[in-house]
């Protein structure tokens, strides 16, 4: 209850703020630079303290509260890509990937979206939203709703693939984009063959499928070169950087080169 009264003033109280890890290019002409970022929540709480998403989310999400939190999440991203943009700080094709509930997969989506990119000056290729296995399966809509987005012209990133329940058909069926694999996976492929055997595993499937490979998680330089060999085509992780505050995200996009 403390939670859900807290979320409900965070936004008017200023306590959240989206954070962006680097995503960098493995293969390609990119190789080696950043590409994009993924989009983190974070919140600080005047009475609790930094409280993570994995805790606020779901109360969030079950208090009703997430759609207006995630509006405010996709509002604050284009706010701040808009920016690095006219400020020549990122490239045309720099792309966020913002994490979407299961709940906010409603018919309004697509047209709120567009909404936005429209009102921010951006074109949809500049937005990616990434979604969980699980919240692809639980929804009646939600296959409808992300073939609407994704004839906006928006990527759809299937997040911690391997942890949930879809299937090899429903990822052949729906519209994603890009794959990304689950940080478990990229832990344990270079102690584990299981682990390796896993993610060489993804990185066929998503060729078969016509779609990319981001590996999350990268911690050591073993893995992205592990990654790099087998054709990962982009990661994100420690090893090359933390999430950061969107006043230093132009910063560490240099550094995580
Ligand atoms: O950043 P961190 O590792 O604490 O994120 C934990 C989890 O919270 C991740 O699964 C991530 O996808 C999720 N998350 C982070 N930001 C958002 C957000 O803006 N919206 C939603 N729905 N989930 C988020
Ligand atoms: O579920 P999702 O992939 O959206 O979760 C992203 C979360 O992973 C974020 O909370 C982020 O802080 C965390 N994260 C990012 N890079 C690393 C890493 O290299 N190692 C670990 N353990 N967590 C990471
Ligand atoms: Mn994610
Ligand atoms: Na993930």
């Amino acid at each position: 209850l403390l939670l859900e009264q807290g979320l409900q003033r965070a936004v008017e109280r200023r306590e959240l703020a989206v954070h962006y890890q680097p995503v960098l290019a493995l293969t390609g002409p990119r190789a080696g630079h950043a590409v994009g970022a993924e989009a983190l929540l974070r919140w600080r709480s005047a009475e609790l303290g930094p409280v993570g998403p994995d805790e606020f989310i779901p109360v969030a999400e079950s208090a009703g509260l997430v759609n207006a939190l995630g509006d405010w999440v996709l509002d604050r991203v284009m706010t701040d890509l808009a920016g690095w943009r006219a400020r020549g700080q990122v490239d045309d094709d720099f792309q966020v990937a913002v994490n979407v509930s299961a709940h906010q997969l409603t018919p309004v989506l697509p047209g709120q979206v567009a909404g936005l990119l429209a009102r921010h000056g951006l074109g949809a290729r500049s937005v990616g939203l990434e979604v969980t296995e699980t919240a692809v399966v639980e929804g009646g809509t939600a296959p409808q709703v992300l073939a609407e987005l994704r004839d906006l012209g928006v990527s759809l990133l299937l997040d911690d693939f391997g942890t949930g329940y879809s299937s090899l058909s429903q990822l052949q069926e729906l519209p994603f984009d890009v794959v990304k694999v689950d940080r478990s996976f990229v832990a344990g492929m270079t102690r584990s063959a299981r682990d390796r055997a896993l993610v060489l595993a993804v990185l066929n499937l998503a060729e078969a499928l016509g779609m990319a490979v981001v590996a999350e998680g990268v911690e050591e330089r073993e893995q992205a070169e592990q990654l790099r060999v087998a054709g990962c085509s982009a990661a994100q992780g420690w090893y090359f950087a933390r999430a950061v505050p969107a006043a230093e995200l132009p910063a560490a996009l240099q550094q995580a080169v």
